[in-house]
């Protein structure tokens, strides 16, 4: 028997040292959501629409900033504001995989300036340690939070059992910076790490371009993940905000079921 599996989020916040990790852990539980919203938007407009309307069903808002056509310096502090509103964290996916010198110059100049209001980021183990020290250089002093990727959703990927290892090496190297992974399941018996799954939906097994989908019950309550990652499952959807609250349940439903507690029925 596995006994992290039984761990409550509340419980698992005891487990790691970094503030950001506590904070993730506990607001899941006070606000009963294990679920991340990918807003893959294109404009300010619908992602702060977005935010606000979604924001108290989620625990973390992940981003791709880059892609907002019409970004300003005002969207960070915007976004920040709903942010302390609803009570979620900002995830930026950026998926950085330079070397350590120009992930610093990334992650804290040019137009975004991530780390001034992106709680957590991401980035690919792949060029080796100087990555996370050049992020973590940045990072660290702001109680920022970092996230490998050890698995990719994507079919046909090329992450393997020994790059997984390593991966997992750097994060345990790094447990003052990596809060954890971007994976298709638990890896680790740490319960400090934090497991986040994209490729996620209720709706579909795949799309037309090679990514691949779980439902939440198979990311929770078998593969042992702690937050299922939704995009176009949910703000492709007539009725975001209902289909948001229907992952959510789902999600929070199969991590009950896994810490062998009853499924509460109340309509919340
Ligand atoms: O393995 C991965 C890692 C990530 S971060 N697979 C992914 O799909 N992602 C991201 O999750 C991807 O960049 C996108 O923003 C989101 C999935 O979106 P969806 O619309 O397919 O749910």
């Amino acid at each position: 028997m596995n006994v992290s599996k039984n761990l409550s989020y509340q419980q698992r916040a005891q487990y790691t040292h970094h503030p950001l990790a506590q904070r993730l852990f506990h607001l899941m539980n006070d606000k009963k959501t294990n679920l991340a919203l990918s807003a893959d938007v294109t404009t300010k407009d619908e992602l702060l629409t977005l935010a606000d309307q979604l924001g108290s069903q989620i625990c973390i808002l992940k981003t791709h900033i880059d892609i907002i056509e019409d970004f300003d310096s005002s969207l960070p502090k915007q976004l920040q504001e709903l942010a302390c509103k609803h009570q979620f964290l900002l995830f930026e996916d950026r998926k950085f995989a330079d070397i350590g010198n120009t992930v610093q110059l990334q992650y804290t100049a040019g137009i975004y300036k991530i780390v001034d209001w992106a709680d957590i980021i991401n980035a690919h183990g792949l060029p080796g340690p100087g990555i996370v020290q050049g992020l973590k250089a940045a990072g660290v002093k702001k109680h920022r939070g970092l996230l490998l990727l050890a698995e990719m959703s994507s079919a046909g990927n090329f992450f393997n059992a020994e790059y997984i290892q390593a991966t997992l090496d750097l994060a345990m190297q790094n447990k003052d910076f990596v809060i954890g992974f971007i994976a298709q399941r638990k890896l680790h018996a740490d319960p400090a790490f934090i497991y986040l799954t994209p490729g996620v939906s209720m709706a579909q097994a795949q799309d037309k371009l090679g990514q691949g989908y779980l439902h939440p019950h198979t990311v929770i309550a078998e593969n042992l993940s702690d937050v299922i990652i939704v995009g176009r499952s949910i703000y492709q959807q007539e009725s975001p905000f209902l289909v948001a609250q229907h992952y959510r349940k789902a999600g929070w439903a199969a991590y009950l079921e896994r810490c062998g507690k009853l499924i509460e029925t109340s309509s919340d």
